[in-house]
């Protein structure tokens, strides 16, 4: 019998004086159900530098997923965010959970300035246009720990051939918004659906559409 191929999902600890992360409250709702005859895991990291990769790290070994979806909350931001790139910095404008506050170090020593993702972001973006979700392409991932697990990501995963792997940041939770006014938000269900989607879409794609998604700024 072939045994069930896995899609490794990971969402964050709250950070930055929030009580929730809806990244880890919309990833742990797909916890254990199926998408496209895949199973999925769904696993927590913590705000940290330091132990968000070997958390990580423990998860790529253990579940041997063929398709990683990284998610972080990136408060501000008005759509599902598909990040198209990983660089090599660690540029801390607050502390971590655990009190660190890299400036300008490298997340791999050695390593390449860049890594992009492998998922097909733009045919991710219009599938969730069409079915209502708001999403854009991102040109940056930032300089903090997202940024910093999604580059260690595809540093692990540069030797392995076939497993598609990024990086997708999501706005506030309406709950986190009513303490930003005027911020964007978007109900954790509806980002559950979204990456539920978004997932199906990455499983389904070989290879990205051709579509502008840049921007000028
Ligand atoms: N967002 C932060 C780190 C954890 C998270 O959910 C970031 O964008 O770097």
């Amino acid at each position: 019998m072939p045994t069930t191929r896995t899609i490794l999902l990971t969402g964050f600890q709250p950070f930055g004086g929030e009580q929730v992360n809806p990244s880890w409250q919309a990833v742990s709702a797909l916890h254990g159900t199926r998408i496209a005859e895949h199973r999925v895991v769904a696993r927590e990291l913590p705000v940290a530098f330091g132990t968000s990769l070997t958390v990580l790290r423990a998860a790529l070994k253990e579940t041997q997923p063929s398709l990683v979806i990284c998610v972080g909350q990136a408060g501000g931001r008005a759509q599902l965010s598909l990040e198209r790139v990983a660089i090599n910095v660690d540029d801390a404008r607050i502390p971590d959970n655990a009190g660190s506050q890299p400036v300008d170090l490298p997340v791999i020593d050695g390593g390449p300035a860049a890594y992009f993702s492998t998922l097909p972001i733009k045919a991710m973006r219009d599938a969730l246009r069409v079915a209502g979700f708001p999403a854009e392409v991102s040109q940056t991932a930032g300089t903090y720990v997202c940024n910093h697990v999604f580059y260690g990501l595809m540093h692990a995963l540069r030797v392995r051939r076939g497993v598609r792997a990024g990086f997708v940041h999501i706005p506030y939770s309406p709950a986190q918004a009513s303490g930003h006014a005027g911020a964007a938000s978007l109900p954790v269900e509806t980002v559950t659906a979204a990456l539920r989607l978004a997932a199906k879409v990455a499983l389904k794609t070989p290879v990205d559409i051709r579509t502008a998604a840049g921007a000028e700024h």
